[in-house]
């Protein structure tokens, strides 16, 4: 059997149904029985970017044997033990980014040239009294990225076509970019008008963007959050944007998704999207086709699509 761990896509859902024998793990009205009446029965779990396979739910599931994420962020999957028990853990990389780099980009333009906010300028027939305000260039500002992977890269070669000097925090130096790099984020704070968080969420990268970085970025700065609302300390952001020494903020990401603090409803300097980065038909349809990839792999014994443990 194969246990889905919440709704995330009809298509992948039909097609599990069609496939295995499949468990839906939130239509339990008691989700702790249902695991141990079914726990012999499940070698399968399909997690997503709100709900994986943490320690708890491993110990108690014997014979699992693959974790097949739709999502290539993994956080909500506890890789260690999966490693340790030789679980399996699958992921959906590649077919994302391109929409996830066209989403940041689609924020960096959203917040300085405020689209949301004249979009309701004209719905409000608010246009009749007089034109909209000035808004800021996009064109040739610095982008900063924290993290050049896969999506990383990707936003960075869009935002060169908008002839924006790129520069960018890792780990470690990139041998084969051009890019500016910094060792610390608080220098590439300190050096770009936008910044970008595209990293994965991991112990160490959780909170990376805190007050002395949103400080460093400044009241003419913009933070671009396309990775995982942890990675910004949530309550020193809204604050930053509050007392304009923020000067802007496109987020598609929260700290407890779906709920989003209410006083950056009232922030015109802001723009909130409900996690849609990944959010096309073309791309899910790819992702739940690697989700049913991997797991059809599994139990044949072939070699995983998008293996990561
Ligand atoms: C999804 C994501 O929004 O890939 C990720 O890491 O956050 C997403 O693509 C999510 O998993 C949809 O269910």
């Amino acid at each position: 059997g194969v246990l889905m761990m919440c709704p995330m896509n009809n298509y992948l859902e039909q097609e599990l149904d069609k496939r295995f024998k499949l468990f839906r793990y939130w239509t339990q009205p008691r989700q702790r029985d249902f695991l141990s009446q079914q726990a012999e029965s499940i070698r399968a779990v399909v997690g997503n970017a709100f709900a994986g396979a943490d320690a708890e739910l491993i110990d108690v599931l014997p014979k699992l044997e693959i974790v097949s994420s739709f999502s290539v962020g993994l956080d909500k999957v506890d890789l260690i033990k999966c490693k340790e028990k030789g679980i399996r853990v699958t992921n959906t990389p590649d077919v994302l980014t391109d929409d996830v780099a066209d989403l940041a980009i689609g924020l960096m333009l959203a917040v300085l040239r405020r689209i949301c906010e004249c979009d309701k300028f004209v719905r409000r027939g608010q246009w009749s009294s007089g034109d909209f305000k000035l808004t800021t260039r996009f064109s040739g500002k610095r982008v900063g990225i924290i993290g050049l992977g896969r999506i990383g890269l990707a936003v960075a070669q869009r935002a060169v076509a908008f002839d924006c000097p790129i520069s960018y925090f890792s780990r470690s130096e990139k041998p084969n970019t051009n890019f500016k790099y910094y060792g610390t984020v608080v220098e590439l704070a300190s050096n770009c008008d936008i910044l970008v968080v595209a990293c994965a969420l991991t112990p160490e990268t959780r909170h990376i963007v805190n007050r002395e970085v949103i400080n460093a970025l400044g009241p003419n700065g913009v933070l671009i959050n396309i990775g995982r609302g942890p990675h910004v300390d949530e309550p020193e952001l809204v604050s930053a944007l509050a007392e304009g020494r923020l000067g802007g903020a496109g987020i598609d990401v929260f700290e407890k998704e779906p709920e989003v603090p209410e006083q950056l409803f009232g922030l015109e300097n802001v723009v909130l999207l409900p996690h849609v980065g990944s959010g096309t038909v073309e791309t899910r349809k790819a992702m739940a086709d690697l989700v049913l990839g991997n797991l059809e792999a599994h139990f044949a014994s072939k070699p995983l699509l998008t293996p990561v443990v």
